[in-house]
């Protein structure tokens, strides 16, 4: 069985007395966890926001839980103001950056077209991106929500065919981020299985794909069951140490 793979997404959430206690948490936990869930069974990272990942990966120096940036420039350097570039988060040892995030979209404005391009960003020096996709509800209610996904996995594929073998991607509905609400996982499996076929066509059926959208420490185990479902990328249960760890438990 391949590694699930666990990424906490924080958002714009923490402080250093709170990034410390709850990386205490974590550590904490990590040492009760099952051996196999946390050693063989399951990858882990966490993306702080991005003026904490000094911090945050300071504090999990030399523990298994890798550090992930929430997002990443398309350029690698020059006049674009408030940007971070691939570059600068390699310095400070980042392994994957989030693109696409349903937020980036909707507040940032984020097209298919910038998100392949910070994609291609990441993977030029050598990060993972994680590459979310997600329908709306007025789309699912519409039926086109594997049309949907599809065209924008679709978009990151085309234009970084040449570099693939490094991605992860993400599965998040946008009408389960932040609402409580959940894809069941008959849901979940559907547009994984879809999101897939797209993988293989391009040669990388192995990319994990991981479903995010309230996933939490009640529902992670039975989404996790799914066959097509590689990991999660949590939102506000990532935020605490029990809730967390209980999905690392899970996977
Ligand atoms: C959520 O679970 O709400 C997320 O957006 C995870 O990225």
């Amino acid at each position: 069985m391949a590694r699930k793979l666990i990424v906490g997404n924080w958002k714009m959430n923490g402080s250093r007395q709170a990034n410390q206690a709850l990386l205490e948490g974590l550590r904490a936990g990590w040492a009760e966890l099952p051996t196999a869930s946390a050693a063989d069974a399951v990858a882990v990272a966490v993306a702080p926001p991005a003026v904490y990942l000094e911090q945050v990966g300071g504090l999990l120096d030399a523990s298994e839980i890798a550090l992930a940036a929430q997002d990443v420039a398309v350029a690698d350097t020059g006049a674009y103001t408030g940007d971070i570039s691939a570059p600068m988060l390699r310095e400070l040892k980042v392994r994957y950056a989030i693109v696409g995030h349903s937020e980036r979209r909707k507040y940032q404005g984020e097209t298919d077209a910038i998100v392949a391009e910070k994609a291609a960003a990441a993977l030029r020096h050598g990060l993972t991106p994680i590459v979310c996709v997600g329908e709306t509800l007025q789309e699912r209610d519409a039926g086109q929500a594997l049309a949907i996904v599809q065209a924008q996995l679709q978009a990151v594929l085309a234009h970084n065919a040449a570099q693939l073998a490094d991605l992860v991607v993400a599965y998040e509905p946008v009408w389960a981020i932040g609402t409580g609400r959940t894809a069941t996982p008959e849901q979940a499996q559907e547009v994984h299985a879809a999101l897939r076929v797209l993988l293989q066509e391009a040669g990388v059926a192995h990319v994990p794909v991981l479903y995010g959208g309230s996933m939490n420490a009640a529902n992670a185990a039975e989404l996790l069951a799914q066959p097509d479902i590689d990991g999660g990328l949590i939102g506000g249960a990532a935020l605490k140490a029990a809730d967390f760890l209980a999905i690392i438990a899970a996977a």
